[in-house]
């Protein structure tokens, strides 16, 4: 099942059918450890609402209020021989296979809601960057006790250019205004994604095709449990978080983002995260 959030009220999506729970808060709906059985047991209460698919998604706000948004790096190897290429000349190359393979993960606060768009909004680049990327990255929904009560997707929109200078910079290649993209809702289970759930991402530009990429979960080194671990071990979150465990899917060193581009990220079933760069 998915969950929704729109300006007034939460939508829930199960088989086929959409359930409206109006006067519902956010934060104290998705922070819940038994979400799942909560949600089947409202929709058992609930007539299907009359409003199409397309009706919602053009109604969608990013599924989050008040929870922070954490983020995983070099989890896959991939991103390590990104990072590792990009920080060559600045002498930072050595820190990205340390921490790799390092028991610590690398985490670091993203956003706050402020910060982050939802479906069909604009994500942005930052005006003193000249290497952008987006970096699609499956996204856990966690509650206040640490446990991981759904999925999303999240865009963990990076300068290269800042970040290769000095890895000393990741803040500023990573959180400012429009940086961060999650939805278009929450996947709710009991179960953790099988490990051949793939992350694809499009990337049009004019219409036209101008990079795509592909990458299953399996390939991350570290669980989603132990990352979820680690940043609860010193961090306490009142309402829950949103904890994005890294990209594995680094365009080669010749793409940069453009204003126009359209980035288009899948992670069946939660669905697809469509954003312009404005
Ligand atoms: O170390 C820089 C950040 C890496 C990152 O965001 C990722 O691997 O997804
Ligand atoms: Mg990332």
């Amino acid at each position: 099942m998915i969950l929704y959030k729109t300006e007034k009220s939460i939508v829930i999506e199960q088989d086929n059918s959409l359930y409206i729970l109006e006067n519902q808060d956010w934060d104290s709906f998705v922070n819940d450890d038994h979400l799942f059985g909560k949600i089947t047991d409202t929709i058992r209460t609930l007539e299907p609402a009359k409003i199409s698919k397309d009706q919602l998604l053009n109604e969608l706000h990013a599924p989050i209020q008040n929870q922070e948004v954490w983020a995983c790096g070099v989890t896959y190897y991939n991103s390590k021989l990104g990072r590792e290429e990009e920080s060559r000349d600045a002498g930072g190359g050595t820190f990205y296979s340390k921490v790799y393979d390092a028991e610590r993960p690398e985490i670091f606060f993203k956003a706050t809601a402020y910060r982050t768009v939802g479906p069909d909004e604009n994500v942005r680049i930052r005006k003193d960057s000249a290497w952008d990327v987006p970096e699609p990255e499956l996204t856990l929904a966690v509650t206040s006790s640490g446990k991981i009560v759904g999925y999303t997707i999240g865009n963990d929109m990076s300068s290269r250019s800042i970040e290769g200078e000095n890895p000393l910079y990741l803040p500023q290649a990573k959180s400012y205004d429009g940086s961060t993209a999650v939805g278009p809702g929450i996947f709710v289970t009991e179960d953790p994604l099988p490990a051949e759930t793939e992350i694809r991402m499009e990337i049009l530009r004019n219409g036209n095709p101008a990079y795509s990429g592909n990458i299953d979960i399996d390939q991350m080194k570290r669980t989603p449990k132990e990352l979820v671990s680690w940043l609860y071990r010193e961090c306490t979150f009142p309402h829950g978080c949103l904890l994005m465990t890294g990209t594995g899917i680094v365009p080669g060193s010749d793409f940069t983002l453009q204003s126009g581009d359209e980035i288009r990220i899948t992670i069946d079933p939660i669905g697809t995260l469509v954003n312009r760069v404005g």
